[in-house]
């Protein structure tokens, strides 16, 4: 089967929500629609290491691969999301070449990295540890999040980093970064400043959204968009059921 990690290269049109409440449930509710991946988010959401490999389990068992946006970059929180089975891993916060480059060194096996080889869900606990590591060598996703002015400044530094598989632009905190730092550049500027970097060092990019509509338009430009997520479709859906009834 076509890996999340080839299609990604290739630059298939990749499209799937972040997945912050807390319960496999949920998992398996969204995954019935057929995303192209979900990506649970452990930096903003009270999801523990034992209930993130419940809902990489409810992923799997659907037949969606599950991206996981750990909760910070030590080597720990990458090694708990893989170790669980996830097909790749979401750093937030990359500024720097010398962070891209520890990120990559937790998420990938030697030679590319120093990634532990444990006997975790991911390698059939002890079964398989060759055949996993072959696997992961091949498969694994790691997507850096470039979100901040100086991953802006840093951006081709960055982007020249060895075994990035995705550039992903988070826009709420580049625009809260921005507004804290002033300066005269609007984050339509900055956001295209990242687009350009990542297609000059010929890594593909990413961008989270709000909407189809606007998921229609970044598929022009880019080819993975993150668009809502589980609580963002239930406010939505909720917002809507119980507006009140007409007079
Ligand atoms: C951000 O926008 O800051 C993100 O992390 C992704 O939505
Ligand atoms: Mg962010």
């Amino acid at each position: 089967m076509t890996s999340l990690r080839d299609r990604l290269l290739r630059r298939d049109p990749l499209r799937g929500p972040f997945l912050g409440i807390p319960s496999p449930v949920t998992v398996e509710i969204v995954a019935g629609a057929r995303p192209d991946f979900v990506c649970i988010d452990t930096e903003h959401s009270p999801i523990s290491d034992a209930l993130l490999t419940d809902m990489i389990r409810a992923a799997d068992v659907a037949r969606v691969p599950a991206l996981v946006r750990v909760r910070g970059k030590a080597p720990c929180h990458i090694a708990a999301a893989l170790d669980a089975g996830a097909s790749g891993v979401m750093i937030p916060h990359v500024s720097t070449a010398d962070e891209a480059a520890a990120a990559v060194r937790a998420a990938r096996y030697a030679p590319e990295g120093a990634r532990g080889a444990g006997p975790g869900r991911a390698a059939g606990y002890l079964r398989d540890i060759p055949g996993y590591v072959a696997r992961a060598r091949a498969e694994t996703v790691v997507a850096i999040q470039l979100e901040t002015v100086q991953a802006v400044e840093n951006a081709p530094d960055i982007l020249a980093v060895p075994g990035i598989d995705l550039a992903f632009i988070g826009p709420g905190d580049l625009g809260v970064d921005l507004a804290a730092q002033g300066g005269s550049h609007t984050l339509e500027d900055l956001v295209n400043e990242l687009i350009d970097a990542a297609a000059r060092a010929k890594v593909p990019s990413g961008i989270f959204t709000a909407d189809r509509a606007a998921s229609v338009d970044w598929f022009r430009r880019l080819s993975f968009v993150i668009e809502g997520s589980d609580a963002l479709l239930l406010t939505q859906a909720s917002d809507t059921a119980f507006d009140a009834l007409p007079g």
